[in-house]
């Protein structure tokens, strides 16, 4: 499947650089042709987001940088995408690190739930300042030749359920849809849970079969994925943040020309505040729709801080099971990823 794709993608998404390079040799006229894909659909975040990315390197290029956006779908599952990106098939991805557990066991620390501040915002800045995660993090994704550009959030997560939950011991033989990281399964296996690994794009029907119960996402992506629709309940959890990564080929980068690289960079950077705003309008929107959707009622339930320590209690172990079991490097990242979150949060 995988190379199939690629044959497609080397036909259409040609560099129109002379030198036949995946950088070009940077000079005056060199026009520049990049692949850009997404794990989410036109109107998500992650997919809007490639667009103004696009736009925006169009714009500050002068029409040198053409990127093109591709939806998620049509070149594969997320772990095709990730491949994709290893191979320099495509030269940028938007990659959730829930599909590279099996891969950089390091990235799984996004997985533990309780770890990241309640708080959206400040989860944001964690995320743009952190030097366990821009600089030792990324140093781990390279190894792969993924290079994490940014991180960022797309809201808080929130569980749906077509069984109610608000304590730990609902979760007991629940069958809960999750991404495919083993850190994850475990999250969820300390509730008592039966979590299975799924593409999102199995998910609708699975929830509506019952295949699986429920799953775990932000509530923008809940209300446009129609998962309401086959869904009873809605459990405002924030037991974790979404996090998205804006990844480059490790080689590729590398190789560009320096303003090249600055111009990606800087617009990276930029790119941080118009993701954090988007992300914010959608799930208060989708909040509301969810909300007024007679025809597909959803029982919205907010645990209480009590509530919620339940689950951080049950929770917590699974740092240890990180650390001893996951990390390869004895946990520092976390280590220091947890003092940088003590510091910000004082
Ligand atoms: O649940 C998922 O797998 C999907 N959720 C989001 C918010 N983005 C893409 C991802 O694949």
């Amino acid at each position: 499947m995988v190379s199939a794709f690629s044959l497609i993608l080397g036909a259409c998404g040609q560099q129109d650089d002379s030198s036949g390079d995946g950088g070009g040799d940077g000079g005056e006229g060199q026009s520049y042709n990049w692949k850009f894909v997404t794990e989410e659909v036109e109107g998500q975040v992650q997919y809007e987001y490639a667009e103004e990315f696009a736009a925006r390197m169009d714009e500050k290029s002068d029409g040198q940088v053409t990127i093109d956006v591709y939806e998620f779908g049509g070149l594969g599952s997320e772990t095709d995408q990730v491949e994709q990106l290893q191979n320099g098939t495509v030269e940028m991805a938007v990659m959730s690190p829930g599909f590279t557990g099996n891969m950089v066991n390091e990235g799984q620390v996004f997985a533990l739930h309780f770890l990241l501040p309640d708080s959206v915002e400040t989860t944001q800045q964690i995320l743009n300042e952190s030097e366990a995660l821009n600089t030792d993090l990324r140093e781990q994704y390279e190894e792969h030749s993924i290079t994490p550009l940014s991180y960022w959030t797309e809201g808080a997560m929130q569980w749906t359920s077509s069984s109610e939950i608000s304590e730990p011991a609902d979760f007991e033989g629940f069958k809960m849809r999750t991404q495919d990281s083993p850190l994850i399964l475990e999250s969820y296996e300390a509730y008592g849970a039966d979590p299975t690994p799924m593409s999102w794009s199995e998910l609708y029907t699975s929830l509506d079969r019952g295949t699986v119960e429920g799953q775990e996402n932000p509530i923008f992506f809940i209300g446009d994925a129609s998962f309401h629709e086959v869904q009873d309940y809605m459990t405002i959890s924030n037991h974790n943040n979404y996090v998205a990564m804006t990844t480059v080929n490790t080689d590729w980068y590398n190789e560009l020309p320096e303003d090249m690289q600055e111009m990606l960079d800087e617009t990276t950077q930029e790119m941080q505040e118009w993701a954090f705003e988007e992300q914010d309008a959608q799930n208060k929107e989708w909040l509301e729709t969810i909300e007024n959707d007679d025809e597909n009622p959803t029982e919205i339930i907010e645990l209480t801080e009590e509530q919620r320590d339940a689950f951080r209690e049950k929770a917590e172990p699974v740092r240890d099971y990180y650390r001893e079991e996951v990390s390869t490097v004895d946990g520092a990242i976390l280590d220091k990823l947890e003092e940088e979150i003590a510091e910000m949060e004082e």
